[in-house]
């Protein structure tokens, strides 16, 4: 073997470097968040792992049981050429790990990116909850928070029309609690018992398996045109929340309505908000779609490099606290999940921040296989009776055990408590745990009655002692029957630019429905939210609005009535309007972290190029030159201008602005370039701010741009474009011709 000398060891001149390990040659850590302090992107210290299994620099290759191997290239042959031997134990480990890699993905949010960080409290919460993470403003909680679409599976693109997850887990003192809601405050429906049939009609059909992680299909339709109580929610969907420019920019809602406990036992209905510092943000359909294209993993691309750049994301926990007597007063039931419950009514009170500040060390480890359950509850709070969250409170566990294949999932290093657990649980598939005692029961004398039951005083879990009296019953209150006032609440709630959107996103949606009943009924519903906005999708869908449409049909049996068929019910809502629905009044004097491309090419104004930089870099956004080739470019003063992507391997909706460079030779060269014309084209199709220096604005001369519209600057002037992207948008200039690119 005389090429074999390098496979005991890196070539001679050749140096290991592991990146985010760096001269330490191992990957295996235990349970690594607990000790961690919140450090600047992948800048940690190994000193704050826990034990790493660790043999140093000249760490050599094993089996799974750490046998040294001496070739890891050749399986064992009879002979140079002979057949391989079933002897080889070696070949056959690898291989038999390698088959099993996969686990079975998440029936719902397979797709999903995850995240370390804080969360701090900014008062005590004494007078609603006992929680004790809600307690102390020095106390950093650790938590792990997964985003997630819903419909797709686990390698489908971030930018489908989808809720998104949003789940946190807090490793507190007193065990997990998990928040598992997502980012819209209202669901699809209000029963559990439908859960399963909702998700089979979104998902791809099952005879050829298309649309992936998509609901414009007849399925998804077909059922939603049958239970209108799913209207509201569908409003949601339809509108520019459910394609969010980036996770960290879409709020989070634990849209049921919980409970917080405080220690004299007095109970408040709570509803948790998560508001994002960087304000609410989406992009355009046509937008999301290129970008399913071109960069299948914006999102998670975007949470990873904020994070690894230092720019962590950051939400406020909002609640909004109810007290007990006033479960009845308004004009919907706090227990039905379609509902929100208008800021107006019951403000958000902000009581602290979460920190996304550290990158996982293994997708597969951590952010695959994490395990929420809404039932992961602490002291201090609690459920109510919100038919939906009961139901989830069985899924979750349930989930866990085929997903995960064991009872002991508790165990995995990311679904720790860092409380101890003392329990008389045993055994199972892959238990980690060793437990030395013989006693694995209660009451027991031989272990000295280990483990001890603990007070409610002393932070033992009791329930809130709710008083139950009444029939057993397969039905629901009449308090549920109300399905469309808060889907009109939230149209009307809208700029004229979101309504737009929801009107464009029902007409793609229904026309991709092949069955001309469903698209009846579809619209028979929608007026009953608006009669304009059902016109508006049935002009598009070249169909009448029913003249009598179709009675939508209530298949729930109202608790007091027959199994028979009923009408649902508008009432009337106690406000017009709730400005908290609408994006358009969001955060909108920051550009922190905005991407801008700037382009450019040889000759380019040095000096009115790197002023430019300077500034928007100054403000907190990120540049990137974008130029014909990759390489370097000549500025006008000879200086080499090193390029960041070119025309050919980025795009336009890949960033929120563009700037375009002024000088001579710079302006002719992409003046002439196509790729360079469609990039400009398509950031104003997509309302996008864009700037140019005074002689660059004669490249716009060959787009389709207004040089008047607004979000336009074409004398270079760097606070005009600076206030313009902290705009996000010009969504106004949707209403002019068409760009078509
Ligand atoms: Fe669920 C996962 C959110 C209703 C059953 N759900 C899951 C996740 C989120 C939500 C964010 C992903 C967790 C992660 O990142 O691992 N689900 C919701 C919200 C709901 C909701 C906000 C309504 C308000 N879910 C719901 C119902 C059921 C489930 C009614 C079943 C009766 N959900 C599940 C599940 C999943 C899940 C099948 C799949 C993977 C998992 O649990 O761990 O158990």
């Amino acid at each position: 073997m005389p090429h074999a000398e390098h496979l005991y060891g890196p070539p001679n001149g050749i140096k290991l470097v592991w990146k985010r390990h760096a001269g330490i040659c191992t990957g295996i850590t235990n349970h690594t968040f607990m000790a961690k302090k919140s450090t600047k992107g992948s800048d940690k210290k190994t000193a704050d792992l826990q034990p790493d299994i660790e043999t140093g620099s000249n760490e050599m290759m094993t089996t799974d049981q750490g046998l040294l191997i001496n070739d890891d290239q050749n399986s064992l042959k009879a002979g140079e050429r002979g057949a391989t031997l079933l002897e080889d134990f070696i070949l056959r480990e690898k291989i038999t790990h390698f088959d099993h890699e996969r686990i079975p993905e998440r029936i719902v949010h397979a797709r999903g990116s995850a995240a370390h960080g804080v969360f701090r409290v900014y008062e005590p919460m004494t007078k609603y909850t006992k929680a004790k993470f809600l307690q102390d403003p020095a106390r950093e909680t650790p938590v792990f928070v997964r985003f997630s679409t819903v419909a797709g599976s686990r390698g489908s693109t971030d930018l489908a029309r989808d809720v998104r997850g949003f789940s946190v887990k807090f490793y507190t003192d007193e065990g997990n609690y998990d928040l598992v809601g997502n980012n819209m405050p209202v669901f699809f429906i209000q029963d559990a018992m439908k859960f399963p049939d909702l998700i089979h009609a979104v998902k791809p059909e099952p005879h050829n398996e298309i649309p992936q992680a998509a609901s414009a299909h007849d399925t998804f339709w077909d059922f939603i045109s049958l239970m209108p109580e799913s209207t509201h929610m569908i409003m949601w969907a339809m509108s520019d929340r459910a394609i969010p420019r980036s996770l960290r920019m879409m709020e989070g809602f634990g849209v049921h309505t919980f409970r917080l406990i405080n220690d004299k036992n007095e109970s408040f209905f709570v509803k948790f908000h998560w508001k994002p510092l960087l304000g609410v943000h989406s992009v355009a359909w046509d937008e999301a779609q290129v970008i399913s294209g071109k960069d299948a993993d914006f999102h998670r691309r975007d949470l990873w490099e904020a994070i690894e750049s230092g720019n962590f994301p950051e939400w406020e926990l909002g609640i909004q606290v109810i007290p007990q007597a006033d479960e009845h007063k308004f004009e919907f039931d706090l227990l039905d999940p379609t509902k929100l419950v208008p800021e107006e009514l019951v403000p958000v009170q902000r009581i602290g921040r979460l920190t996304l500040n550290r990158n996982p060390d293994n997708f597969f480890a951590e952010t695959e296989q994490v395990a929420f359950h809404p039932g992961h509850l602490v002291p201090g709070i609690d459920f109510t009776n919100d038919p939906l969250l009961q139901g989830r409170l069985f899924s979750y566990t349930d989930t866990q055990l085929s997903r995960l294949g064991s009872p002991n999932f508790h165990e995995i290093p990311i679904n720790r408590s860092v409380n101890t657990v003392h329990n008389n649980q045993r055994d199972g598939h892959m238990r980690q745990q060793i437990n030395k005692d013989i006693t694995s029961y209660s009451p027991n004398s031989i272990g000295g009655g280990c483990p001890f039951q603990a007070k409610a005083a002393d932070g033992g879990f009791t329930s809130y002692d709710e008083r139950i009296d009444s029939k057993k019953i397969r039905g629901r209150s009449k308090s549920f029957f109300d399905h469309f006032s808060q889907a009109t609440l939230f149209y009307n709630s809208q700029s004229q630019a979101e309504q737009a959107h929801i009107v464009n996103a029902l007409r793609f949606e229904l026309s991709k429905v092949t069955i001309p009943a469903i698209r009846d009924r579809m619209v028979g519903i929608l007026t009953q939210v608006d009669k304009g906005l059902a016109k508006q999708v049935a002009d598009a869908l070249g169909m009448p609005v029913p003249k009598k449409p179709e009675q939508p049909i209530n298949h729930s049996i109202p608790a007091d009535g027959k199994p028979a068929a009923y009408q649902p019910i508008k009432v009337t809502s106690s406000i017009e309007k709730s400005e908290a629905l609408s994006m358009a009044n969001t955060v909108k004097d920051t550009i922190q972290t905005r991407q801008i491309a700037v382009l450019a090419a040889d000759g380019v104004d040095e000096a009115l190029l790197n002023n430019m930089v300077k500034k928007l870099t100054a403000a907190g956004a990120q540049t990137k030159i974008v130029a014909p080739h990759l390489g370097n470019i000549k500025g006008n003063k000879g200086t080499d201008i090193m390029v960041d992507q070119t025309l050919f391997n980025t795009a336009s909706v890949l960033f929120d602005a563009v700037y375009v460079a002024g000088g001579t030779a710079n302006v002719k060269a992409l003046q002439n370039d196509g790729d360079a014309l469609h990039f400009v084209n398509q950031a104003y199709k997509h309302c996008k701010a864009i700037a140019t220096d005074s002689d660059a604005a004669a490249l716009l001369d060959n787009t389709y741009i207004d040089k008047k519209a607004n979000g336009v600057i074409t004398d270079g002037n760097a606070k005009n474009f600076i206030a313009a992207i902290g705009m996000h948008r010009f969504w106004e200039r949707e209403q002019q011709p068409k760009v078509p690119a």
